[in-house]
């Protein structure tokens, strides 16, 4: 009876276990690609005409675009946490750069992993602390470097050697290709570019260097009919880039020049930045930008202010989207390796970055503002067997959805914590209303580039931002009108109605994302106790 009963025992478990296998081989594997202040004007999908990114294109093609995809708040550190956790960044902690990631919260990895998925973290992730929920992980170090960098591989760090961005697509194909194949995996895929300084690949530099871009129709901006916060930011291509460090002018042409450098690190960011080259990539990187510099030399004493920001645009321009191009490849590659393989069909490619960025748009860089070009983010997804190739949609996504979209697609259950929600009905056709708006939270401040601290909901046509600390003020702007956010309509008696609405809309998506007055107070006095 007993040794019946083993049999049957032992016949029932090994058809779970294989019934376990065929299941788990079904299930998606993923590919979540995070560029690091890659803005949706950068890449061709999106039309604005600036560059060319055939292979993150191909994704659009091949699946979905997303036009209004959003970041909770519009900072490197905290939109990896939110990524990870599903949650606002005054629930996960993260609000800032500064602030520390608490790595024992639950994450979406974590639950991938308990239920049967390998998982690897692959790049950027600017976190302190051991990244848990992943059994791989080789990540940079704060910012990482561009040529030659220390990555942190399993907790030992190592200088690689090569570009970095060509180094981070190697060891991501590389892990895929040793993974145990009977389990479905997960990777993040973290890019630093095209982060500030901005280094280009080699082979990339001449031909984008060559180039003149298009300027944005507000790269003059004087921020009339707007409020303090946008006059009072530091993130102006003419006052506030390090002519050095950002626009690669050498050093000792800066002083000859006499030009002035907003930071004070502009020089030594220059030297360390091409410090980490070997003889031959520095001879390469000199062929080119040398002449360049000396041309700037020969014509600066009979620049205006207006030629200067031109020409700051351009140089700016050129270098950071020469390293947008490397990451461009790396998306090629990555495809490719993945049909070679025979993943394609099973795996869920997304393209994102961590916020978006300013291209010369208000005559800015950098990211921080809820308004558009730095709240929206890219948003790529590719998935044959549930995405009509060639989608586009206007739902108002966020990386607050990501966690909880990847768990839906995986079969595991969404926490009831997260603050997401997946939007995997959105992709697959199933469902046309997705939310009416969305919320964001803004800490990073007073801390470069100055950007207030500030809060503020957006919906299909309207967005209303409170600015708080040492300022009071309220903008709200009609973006069917106004898409490049001009002209603050808060005190437009035409606008009364709907300034109303906005309020009552606000008051009641903070009350349902657990937000209020006290925690923004809360964190105020962290810092003040600092
Ligand atoms: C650095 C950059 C800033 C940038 C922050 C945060 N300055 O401090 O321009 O806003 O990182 O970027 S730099 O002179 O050191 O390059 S984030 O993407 O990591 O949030
Ligand atoms: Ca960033």
């Amino acid at each position: 009876m007993i040794r019946f009963y083993l049999i049957i025992t032992a016949l029932l478990f090994g058809f779970l276990s294989h019934a376990q296998k065929q299941g788990s081989a079904k299930r998606p594997n993923i590919v979540y690609i995070m560029s690091d202040d890659h803005g949706y004007q950068a890449i061709s999908a999106y039309g604005y005409g600036l560059n060319k990114t055939a292979n993150i294109d191909r994704l659009a093609k091949e699946g979905i675009l997303f036009n209004r995809a959003t970041v909770t708040n519009s900072l490197c550190a905290p939109s990896r946490a939110v990524l990870l956790t599903g949650k606002h960044s005054y629930i996960n902690g993260k609000i800032d750069n500064e602030a520390k990631f608490n790595w024992d919260q639950d994450n979406f990895a974590k639950l991938l992993q308990q239920h049967g998925y390998q998982t690897a973290l692959i790049g950027k992730i600017h976190m302190d602390g051991i990244p848990q929920g992943f059994d791989h992980s080789a990540v940079l170090i704060d910012q990482g470097e561009y040529y030659n960098p220390n990555f942190i591989i399993n907790g030992e760090k190592q200088q690689l050697q090569g570009y970095v961005t060509d180094l981070t697509t190697d060891m991501t194909l590389d892990w895929i290709a040793h993974r145990d194949t009977n389990k479905p995996f997960c990777v993040l895929y973290h890019q630093k570019a095209p982060h500030r300084e901005w280094l280009p690949a080699l082979r990339h530099i001449k031909s984008y260097t060559a180039q003149t871009f298009k300027e944005p129709a507000t790269l003059f901006d004087d921020f009339s009919n707007r409020g303090t916060a946008a006059k009072t930011a530091e993130m102006n291509i003419l006052k506030h880039m390090s002519w050095a460090g950002d626009n690669k002018v050498p050093p000792a042409m800066v002083d000859e020049l006499g030009l002035k450098s907003f930071l004070t690190w502009d020089k030594a960011a220059f030297n360390n930045n091409l410090g980490r080259m070997n003889a031959a990539e520095r001879a390469a990187w000199d062929s080119v930008y040398n002449p360049i510099m000396e041309e700037f030399k020969a014509k600066y004493p009979n620049m205006s202010q207006e030629d200067l920001m031109r020409w700051r645009y351009q140089r700016y321009m050129q270098d950071y989207l020469g390293t947008v191009a490397a990451v461009d490849d790396g998306v090629g590659r990555l495809l490719d390796f993945l049909k070679e393989n025979n993943l394609d069909e099973n795996t869920i490619v997304i393209y994102t970055s961590d916020q978006g960025f300013y291209l010369g748009e208000h005559g800015w860089f950098d990211k921080r503002f809820m308004y558009e070009e730095s709240l929206r983010t890219p948003l790529l997804i590719r998935y044959p067997k549930e995405i009509t190739a060639g989608s586009k949609s206007d739902a108002l996504v966020q990386n607050l959805d990501f966690a909880p979209t990847i768990l839906d697609y995986a079969g595991v259950e969404i926490p009831k914590e997260m603050q997401g929600k997946s939007f995997r009905k959105i992709m697959n056709g199933k469902e046309k209303k997705f939310r009416d708006a969305i919320y964001y939270t803004y800490y990073e401040y007073p801390s470069i580039h100055m950007v207030k601290r500030h809060y503020g909901i957006r919906t299909d046509r309207y967005k209303l931002i409170h600015f708080y600390y040492d300022a009071d003020e309220w903008e709200l702007y009609d973006l069917e009108k106004d898409p490049q956010e001009m002209h603050n309509v808060y005190s437009d008696p035409a606008y009364r109605k709907i300034r109303s609405q906005m309020h009552k809309k606000l008051d009641k998506i903070r009350k349902e994302y657990k937000d209020s007055n006290e925690n923004n107070q809360r964190f105020i006095s962290q810092i003040k106790n600092k």
